[in-house]
């Protein structure tokens, strides 16, 4: 019989190259999405369009107990891969409370229902190193304590420790990744890396001018969100569940970023981006820099590209989208 997994989010970035991933190791894979994203296909499955076909998607809300019963007693589902939450953190000032909403309750909801109603499903909760916030070590690492910095970080704590509660309560299998900042060609046009690759193709194509960032200075540990969903496969995949730190070991600047971004363009980025202090967060996490050395030796997870090739990736992509797409 072939395995279930349900996959929470699998409309963003994360769940596309999850789904595909795993249809590849024969899975049926499900994935829950919101009503308004069902009913808006042509828009809300741009990453999901060429497996589409192959999926089978339930419509349900993160934010309503019954709609999550219903469908984990309906599919129970073999692995849970908790990816759905309001991940951009801009949005999590401007609404503290829907992110608090969505974010702990969905993975409330998620952890009560496989407690009730399917206790021999494995669950994935997606826990983020925004949950280091003002680092209280470099690098960071599964035992470095928490200081979030953010309502979303704030979120994902509650995230993490409900994971590890329901696991050491309920003897549930359930883990968290706290993974580090992950791009591609299919991360949302808001996050930084996306807004500076897709701003490169336009000024490369003369449909923009100028690019305007927030804290060029801030430090992020960045990799390719191919090889890290390969790496929440492989945590449900042990005999026993653990949470892991998946990053790259290597951090840079977003200025580092654009300048290799508009470089590949043969442009100087000192031309082209515009700091603005609106655009700065009430309060930053200045620096993040993981280290992922128990993932490497239990998992046996290392990643596969690395920063240049990563900025490459997406500055071709998105040469190739505005080309194609004209915006
Ligand atoms: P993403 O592209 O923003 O995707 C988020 C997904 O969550 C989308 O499918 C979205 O559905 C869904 N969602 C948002 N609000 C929802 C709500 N109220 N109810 C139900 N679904 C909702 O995020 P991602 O980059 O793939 O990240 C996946 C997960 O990993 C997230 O939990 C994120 O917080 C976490 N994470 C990401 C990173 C990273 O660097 N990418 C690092 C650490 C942790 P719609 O299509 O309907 O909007
Ligand atoms: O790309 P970002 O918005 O990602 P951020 O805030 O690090 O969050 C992402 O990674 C987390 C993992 O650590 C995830 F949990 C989370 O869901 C999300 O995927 O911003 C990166 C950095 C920040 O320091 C921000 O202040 O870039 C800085 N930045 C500078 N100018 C900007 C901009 N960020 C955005 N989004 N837009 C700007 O114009």
């Amino acid at each position: 019989m072939k395995k279930k997994a349900l996959i929470t989010g699998i409309t963003g970035q994360d769940g596309s190259y999850l789904a595909e991933f795993l249809l590849k190791k024969g899975y049926s894979v499900h994935g829950m999405v919101r009503r308004v994203a069902a009913e808006d296909e042509s828009h809300r499955f741009w990453r999901l369009r060429h497996i589409k076909k192959s999926l089978n998607i339930h419509a349900g809300s993160l934010e309503s107990y019954a709609s999550v019963i219903n469908i984990v007693t309906k599919i129970k589902p073999n692995e849970i891969y908790h990816l759905g939450a309001q991940s951009y953190i801009d949005y999590a000032f401007k609404d503290e409370f829907s992110t608090i909403n969505t974010n702990i309750n969905g993975t409330h909801f998620l952890l009560s229902a496989i407690k009730e109603f399917s206790p021999k499903t494995k669950f994935y909760f997606a826990g983020s190193s925004e949950m280091f916030g003002k680092v209280r070590e470099v690098p960071q690492n599964e035992k470095t304590p928490f200081y979030p910095r953010s309502v979303y970080g704030i979120s994902k704590v509650a995230g993490f420790d409900l994971t590890r509660n329901y696991r050491e309560a309920y003897k549930l299998f359930c883990c968290s990744g706290i993974l580090f900042n992950h791009e591609s060609p299919r991360r949302g046009f808001e996050f930084v890396t996306r807004k500076i690759t897709h701003a490169v193709a336009r000024i490369k194509f003369g449909l923009q001018k100028d690019l305007q960032l927030g804290n060029i200075d801030a430090k992020r540990d960045w990799g390719h969100a191919k090889d890290y969903v390969e790496a929440m496969w492989l945590m449900l995949n042990r005999k026993k569940p653990e949470d892991y730190v998946i990053s790259t070991g290597k951090h840079y600047t977003v200025r580092d970023f654009a300048k290799l971004a508009f470089k590949l363009v043969d442009l100087d980025y000192k031309k082209f981006v515009k700091v603005e202090k609106k655009l700065y967060r009430p309060s930053e996490v200045e620096s993040l820099l993981g280290n992922c050395s128990k993932a490497k030796r239990e998992l046996k997870w290392k990643p596969k590209y690395d920063f240049k090739k990563l900025v490459e990736d997406m500055v071709k992509a998105d040469l190739e989208f505005v080309e194609k797409e004209g915006y």
